[in-house]
């Protein structure tokens, strides 16, 4: 054998060392993304719900307390997720049912992470065009699955996802269709806990009426809270039993928040507000709770600093990872989108707020809002509205949030929200217009 020139030699010794370092900092990523989810769990103070599989993440990693959407309706806040871009700059404006799409090219998560040697996968639906910019190396269930059946088939599909990294360092998104309408009771006898109507005493917050309809509707979104948590809970034994539970960062979000009233496809509290928690491989943040504005814009930059990259600054987010603990000054805006999603329901708002206060923009105002009359009508997706009858008997300050909701000025600013009943309509002050606690509306379809 010929003896090995001493710069080869040489080559050996220094890299061999630099690639065993660098593979042991390089963990996994698994993002759980809910759907159509508001921060509903036992771990943001929800005592009607049964979700013990996303408290433990809260319990053994970090919660976000004010974490936002980029827009309240599913395509554009998943072409953000993708793209760290807020949707008027990747394009995703609108839903991808009705063939928006970003602009082509674009680079998106799989292409940042596949660059940095990560072995990508996706199970669920995406929901996001063109297909072709989002080039995951795995992707089953492709479908929405709003029927809600076969859950455990996600965390089959993970498990033969991670046995094909074999050790390479992976990021799996996993989308799951629970809490998007229908909001079913029970499918395939899941959940295990369920929640009566009987047993629901007050509103959501933002939708501030308790009709027996609206009642039964709270309880089966409910019912879907629990469902998410088993489907979590079958994802993270799965993990476990791949041996790389230790060595992975677990995120979990939803898109944004619920199909009621003053919630999705709004610049609302309802509509914006999400879960965020993040779980270390290790329990360094366990218990850890945090206050600031954080979006779903800052998932990709996390994803890149995790994986041992550098997050560009043309991009709008920031890394949640290394960027928000010590003496880096964090933003002190977010804002958020809304073009209405689908061509019949075009009504464009922008909202920008900080931490006490949130400007809307109602750009086809005083134009009534479709989003209203959506809701209002109570069909399809929109089941869970509230119809006049109900908004009619309501107190007079709940009427006229509704109001302000249906026929919104052109611009509006709002008291805020950083508080536990942010989003809420609060009661009416004495001898004061009524206002809303929350500002101005959005349209938009569902998905
Ligand atoms: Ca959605």
């Amino acid at each position: 054998m010929p003896p090995r020139p001493i710069y080869s030699a040489l080559l050996s010794i220094i890299i061999t060392p630099l690639l065993s370092a660098e593979q042991a900092e390089r963990p996994n990523i698994l993002l759980i993304v809910a759907e159509d989810a508001s921060p509903d769990f036992g771990c943001y103070g929800n005592t009607s719900v049964t979700s013990p599989h996303i408290d433990k993440l809260a319990a053994e990693g970090i919660q976000f307390n004010n974490a936002y959407s980029s827009y309240s309706v599913s395509s554009p806040a998943r072409g953000s997720l993708l793209t760290g871009l807020y949707p008027h700059q990747n394009g995703q404006m609108g839903l991808a049912t009705h063939n928006y799409q970003m602009f082509p090219g674009i680079k998106t998560l799989p292409k940042y992470l596949k660059e940095l040697g990560y072995i990508t996968g996706n199970i669920g639906k995406i929901h996001v065009n063109n297909e072709a910019d989002i080039p995951f190396d795995y992707w089953q269930i492709r479908s929405s699955n709003f029927g809600k059946k076969n859950l455990f088939d996600y965390a089959k599909k993970a498990t033969e996802f991670i046995n094909t990294a074999d050790g390479e360092p992976f990021y799996l998104q996993v989308n799951f269709p629970d809490s998007h309408f229908p909001v079913q009771r029970q499918v395939q006898g899941r959940p295990h806990n369920i929640v009566e109507p009987s047993s629901i005493k007050e509103s959501l917050p933002y939708v501030g009426i308790l009709s027996p309809r609206i009642k039964e509707n709270i309880a089966n979104y409910y019912n879907c809270i629990n469902r998410l948590d088993e489907s979590v809970g079958m994802l993270i034994q799965a993990l476990k039993e791949s041996g790389q539970y230790h060595n992975t960062f677990i995120f979990f979000i939803s898109d944004h928040g619920a199909q009621f009233s003053r919630a999705k496809v709004t610049n609302y509290e309802g509509g914006l507000k999400i879960p965020l928690l993040i779980k270390y491989p290790d329990k360094q943040m366990a218990g850890k709770q945090n206050d600031k504005l954080v979006s779903i814009i800052d998932l990709l930059p996390s994803f890149i600093d995790i994986a041992g990259g550098q997050a560009s600054k043309e991009l709008a987010g920031r890394s949640l990872i290394s960027q928000l603990e010590g003496s880096t000054p964090w933003r002190r805006e977010l804002y958020a989108g809304g073009l209405g999603s689908y061509p019949s329901n075009t009504y464009p708002k922008r909202s920008v707020r900080d931490e006490r206060f949130k400007l809307i923009i109602n750009e086809y105002a005083p134009q009534a809002n479709p989003a209203y009359q959506c809701y209002s009508n109570a069909k399809g997706h929109y089941s869970a509205g509230c119809i006049p009858q109900e908004i009619q008997s309501a107190p007079k300050h709940i009427r006229d949030a509704y109001a302000l909701w249906s026929a919104p000025p052109n611009t509006s600013s709002t008291t805020s929200s950083t508080t536990p009943t942010s989003g809420s309509i609060s009661p009416a002050p004495p001898n004061t217009a009524p206002h809303s606690n929350d500002s101005k509306p959005a349209s938009g379809n569902g998905a």
